[in-house]
């Protein structure tokens, strides 16, 4: 600002006495093509770099910086310029267009260059500015984008491994190197000498997803020798950065925003198998994978080599019901490699797992009792007939089935493969009136398979309460004597001694030993069922009567049996 003003005043000054050529007349500045934004002015002692067309007042070109290619560079205003350059480059913006007009004083003066520019030549330049610092200058970093979606528990700091991609940028805006243009992240250690020096001290507190403007001074950047054909000599660098993610080798695993259920009564160790649900972010919050997606658990043992090391980690000590994250460096995940179209290589994995249940194949039937009858003395046992409703849940809380949506209780005979192995066993030894809560593993359950409405490997849960009990008869029996069996069993069921026993005297027979406790038919079944089978079983001719010799013959065939149901 200081020199713009007089400068505007002398050329409106010059254009009155331009004629009227002297020692005290001023370089003229015409400003025909300033940017609109200009961050920074040239001042007396910045570095510049510009590029300049000169020529005579005939027109005819004398020197050009665009003929040898490449920028001229040099201290602005310190006399290593000839007077009118030094003086009309001052307060210029980068990429503003300026023309000058040098009177000779300022310029070659009465001796001139040999055979380039005469003497007492006015000159004209026309001049563009490329690039300015000076040696006091700092990285100048500006946050253009902090992220939302990811809390900044973390910053970039030396030793970190980063991933970042970038845009490259000459002062003026020439782009010279782009990540986004390879389509993958540049990777490198932060703070250990591979990056250059701008770009170490540039990249120190970072985010993952934060954006930055990093303007580098070429003394922290490539200096005097630029790189290559793209970075020319003492040029200023402007890098937009998106920091994708960052680790230190030295990093395990971290876990984040767990939330635990109300009751933990166990907590996941090497050799379990458990079922969760996750979501899989990169750093940035790119998704990658999700077992939501596919409306199933993901079903491991843990501990074990199965997964990543960092989820092996990651998993131990869970609950059921808990919700962690785990973040995993890449030295734990899928390393420098990735995985072909979903991860890239060195990313660190952002894990927000759900645990629904896990159980070891060691497991047995787990069995609380939540109700206990003041009288518990008779309890269900193997054979036994009972009576029980029940809830089946899985341990998200999935209903499964509930016997109280219907009037229907369950009745089984215990101990004949009625229902699930673990069901049974968590049936014996109630009560009438006894409750309890049973967890079934799958291997007791429904397996790897599942079932209708239960996932392959889920532990379920049973809600039972006991309803009735009888005892049981021996398997394949449908009546068995209380007391000695009669003597003369046929005499004994020929009640009208007619020596033959149709249905009905057979049936009076049965039911009469029954009410009088010297026998008892199989629990679970009607009576006049059980009486029929057994008629049908005696009465070989099939003429609706048993004979003592059909009895006998039975008798001798199957001795044991019969005798024992009869
Ligand atoms: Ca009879
Ligand atoms: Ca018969």
């Amino acid at each position: 600002m200081i020199f713009r003003v007089p400068f505007v005043w002398v050329q409106f000054f010059i254009l009155y006495v331009s004629c009227d050529s002297g020692p005290l007349e001023d370089v003229v500045i015409d400003r025909y093509d300033i940017p609109k934004i200009c961050p920074r002015e040239v001042q007396m002692g910045d570095f510049v770099r510009y590029h300049y067309n000169g020529s005579l007042k005939d027109g005819q070109k004398f020197d050009s910086s665009y003929d040898r290619g490449i920028a001229v560079a040099g201290f602005a205003g310190v006399g290593r310029l000839i007077t009118g350059l030094d003086r009309g480059i001052l307060g210029m913006c980068v990429n503003e267009r300026r023309k000058l007009i040098v009177p000779p004083h300022l310029g070659y003066g009465s001796i001139g260059v040999p055979g380039m520019i005469p003497a007492d030549a006015t000159l004209y330049f026309d001049l563009i500015l490329v690039d300015v610092w000076n040696k006091n200058d700092q990285l100048q970093i500006t946050t253009l984008e902090k992220p939302s979606h990811v809390t900044c528990n973390r910053t970039v700091q030396d030793s970190d491994f980063v991933r970042y991609h970038y845009n490259g940028t000459l002062l003026d805006g020439t782009f010279f190197d782009s990540s986004y243009s390879r389509s993958s992240t540049y990777d490198t250690y932060v703070g250990s000498g591979w990056l250059i020096k701008g770009m170490d001290q540039g990249l120190l507190g970072m985010c993952p997803g934060e954006k930055r403007k990093i303007i580098i001074p070429p003394f922290l950047a490539y200096g005097e020798k630029g790189y290559g054909t793209v970075i020319p000599p003492q040029s200023s660098l402007v890098f937009h950065v998106l920091l994708i993610d960052l680790h230190n080798p030295k990093d395990g695993i971290t876990l984040q925003n767990q939330v635990l259920p109300d009751i933990c009564k166990r907590k996941a160790v090497t050799g379990d198998y458990v079922r969760y649900h996750y979501n899989g972010t990169l750093m940035d919050g790119l998704f990658f994978d999700s077992s939501y997606s596919r409306n199933t658990t993901y079903n491991t043992y843990i501990g074990m080599g199965y997964i990543i090391p960092g989820m092996d980690a990651g998993l131990q000590g869970v609950c059921i019901g808990e919700k962690r994250r785990i973040i995993i460096p890449p030295h734990l995940g899928y390393g420098e490699s990735g995985v072909a179209n979903s991860i890239p290589g060195s990313a660190v994995l952002v894990f927000d797992v759900h645990i629904i249940d896990f159980h070891n194949p060691k497991d047995s039937v787990d069995i609380e009792v939540t109700h206990k009858p003041d009288t518990c003395n008779i309890t269900a046992k193997k054979g036994d007939f009972i009576k029980y409703h029940y809830n089946c849940s899985l341990l998200d809380g999935t209903q499964i089935f509930s016997s109280h949506d219907s009037d229907n209780m369950q009745q089984i005979t215990l101990g004949r493969n009625n229902v699930i192995d673990g069901l049974d066993t968590g049936l014996q030894g109630m009560c009438v009136g006894e409750k309890r809560t049973v967890h079934v593993p799958p291997h007791l359950a429904h397996g790897q398979s599942g079932a209708r409405g239960v996932p392959p490997s889920a532990v379920l849960r049973f809600d039972l309460e006991l309803t009735h009990l009888e005892d049981g008869v021996p398997e394949g029996y449908l009546f068995i004597w209380l007391e000695d069996t009669p003597e003369n069993l046929f005499e004994a069921m020929d009640l009208d001694k007619n020596l033959e026993v149709p249905l009905e005297e057979f049936s009076t027979f049965l039911k009469t030993q029954a009410s009088e406790k010297r026998g008892r038919f199989v629990p679970g079944v009607e009576p006049d069922q059980s009486i029929e089978d057994m008629f049908g079983n005696q009465d070989r001719n099939k003429d609706g009567k048993i004979t003592a010799d059909e009895l006998k013959l039975k008798n001798e065939e199957e001795a044991d049996i019969v005798h024992e149901e009869l």
